[in-house]
């Protein structure tokens, strides 16, 4: 029965050969208590990613293996996943080994007491850590969470976390838009605005274990990268003052806002669209 899935675990991937498998076998063993799916994302990896993860899941009738149409891109494959999956829940996270899957029953506590509206990983909470090797990247994270603090909600500590477990049914409401890891500022920073209780578990990043990285290796490729993170930011902060002028203080439960209604930007067309807060 599909109903009786409570979590679903996308698992995006593009050239992650080295490390499927056994991501596979970790997410179903810490899920082992759990009715849980997982479905792998794949963008047509050529070094035959696809192929790994279909025999690695042929024993366990819950893994789906989905080899996507173009257009291809790291926020599509997760928001795929988001529609297609079947669980209350849906879980995400990056397919090397940078966000343990051990960790998957830490988020899904909270969820399941209603404790939290959005669970996600965090390095920047008490007990977390980025202990990656390279240290531009360790920079370039903490700087950008720290300006999406900033500018959008202080309540947030991991902008860019990356691996966010929540109900199925929010993350079809606020959707994921963006190229790659903006996609993340942009859910959680109108999550917190939208007065969604966002909790973050520590954990500590570690590099990534096989394979390459797709993030921007190069300095044309990080700025053009670093450029769209600052315009999700500056964007969520227009909407954040866009809502103050409002009369609506950020931070607002959205039982609170009742009728009201917030112009959140759509950034997939650049055009402001009106949502009712339900
Ligand atoms: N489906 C799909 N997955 C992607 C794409 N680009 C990256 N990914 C996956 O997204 C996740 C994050 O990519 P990474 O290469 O680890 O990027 P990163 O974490 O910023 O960088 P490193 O950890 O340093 O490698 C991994 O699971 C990738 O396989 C894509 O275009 N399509
Ligand atoms: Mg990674």
């Amino acid at each position: 029965m599909a109903d009786d899935i409570e979590v679903s675990v996308v698992l995006p991937t593009f050239n992650e050969a080295g490390n499927i498998a056994s991501l596979i076998e970790r997410v179903g063993a810490a899920l082992a208590d759990v009715a849980h799916e997982i479905l792998v994302m794949d963008d047509r990896s050529p070094d035959g990613t696809a192929a790994l993860a279909r025999e690695a899941g042929a024993g366990h009738p819950r893994v789906r293996v989905v080899e996507r149409q173009p257009p291809a891109g790291l926020t599509l494959s997760i928001f795929d996943g988001v529609q297609r999956a079947r669980g209350t829940f849906v879980a995400w996270m990056d397919c090397d080994f940078s966000h343990p899957p051990e960790l998957l029953p830490e988020l899904l506590a909270p969820l399941r007491r209603a404790d939290a509206d959005v669970a996600c990983a965090s390095r920047y909470v008490h007990g977390g850590a980025d202990n990656r090797s390279e240290a531009p990247a360790v920079f370039a994270s903490l700087a950008i969470t720290k300006l999406a603090r900033w500018f959008i909600d202080r309540r947030v500590l991991d902008y860019t976390t990356g691996y966010v477990m929540a109900p199925r049914a929010l993350l079809l409401e606020l959707g994921l838009h963006g190229d790659y890891g903006e996609y993340c500022i942009e859910l959680l920073g109108t999550a917190a605005l939208r007065g969604y209780r966002v909790l973050e578990v520590p954990y500590v990043s570690i590099s990534r274990v096989e394979g390459e990285s797709k993030t921007a290796t190069n300095v044309v490729g990080f700025v053009r990268r670093g450029w769209r993170y600052l315009v999700t930011i500056g964007r969520l902060w227009l909407s954040r003052r866009q809502v103050a002028a409002r009369g609506v203080s950020p931070g607002t439960t959205t039982r609170d806002l009742g009728e009201q209604s917030a112009v959140f930007p759509d950034p997939s067309s650049g055009r402001s669209e009106e949502r009712a807060k339900t």
